[in-house]
């Protein structure tokens, strides 16, 4: 992150439920959201903030835990360019998590109509930070999670949908195998990542989460 990028502060989703232990980065005297967000700003490490008490409180994590009084309002430090009230940034990723459950096809679909597209996950640091985020932040949420991958055009041959992205998949050991238990007469098309941070061939019309990304 560059040097006098200019942030924005955006107020945590509603859903967003982090089980990480918050790493407080400065407590300072202030008396407005806006002044807190300043000082955020200044901290390359500071990733989110909150105005308790007259107090400003700088975490290097996205969210406090859930101990943090539920009246204060959390807001997270993001780039301009990661758009959307429910988009974070983390890791330098502009993602966002559905609380709807749809079919792979309408997941896809949902995605493009807000400007995004199901989560690539075409390298081993992209895989990592996003398990990272899920397993902080929506732990217990939900068990799976669609992304943008199928092997529908070709049986077997697995394709990111997105043009370009790199033919690196962190499928579970015991996966992609076409099927899938809930639905043993259907193959299995669609990429979800697990709460193991590995990818599971699914059928495509389960209804579930999804991760979109900008
Ligand atoms: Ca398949």
């Amino acid at each position: 992150m560059n040097k006098g990028e200019s942030w924005i502060f955006k107020k945590l989703p509603d859903d967003i439920f982090s089980t990480a232990t918050p790493e407080f980065v400065f407590q300072h005297a202030s008396s407005s959201l806006e002044e807190c967000a300043v000082i955020c700003s200044k901290y390359s490490s500071c990733n989110s903030a909150y105005l308790h008490q007259s107090t400003c409180i700088g975490l290097s994590s996205l969210s406090p835990d859930s101990s943090h009084p539920a009246s204060v309002g959390t807001y997270t430090k993001q780039r301009e360019a990661c758009q959307g009230s429910k988009f974070l940034e983390y890791k330098d990723i502009c993602i966002m998590v559905s609380d709807l459950a749809l079919s792979w096809y309408e997941a896809k679909q949902y995605c493009e109509d807000v400007g995004a597209h199901l989560i690539v996950l075409d390298s081993e640091r992209k895989s990592n930070s996003t398990y990272e985020f899920i397993k902080n932040y929506y732990k217990g949420s939900f068990n799976e999670f669609y992304v943008g991958a199928s092997d529908l055009a070709v049986e077997g041959k697995w394709e990111w949908i997105v043009p370009g992205a790199s033919n690196y998949f962190n499928f579970h050991e015991t996966q992609p195998n076409n099927y899938h238990i809930k639905y043993p007469t259907f193959t299995a098309d669609c990429a979800d990542i697990h709460t193991d941070g590995t990818l599971f061939d699914d059928y495509c019309g389960q209804k579930q989460a999804f991760i979109c990304e900008i």
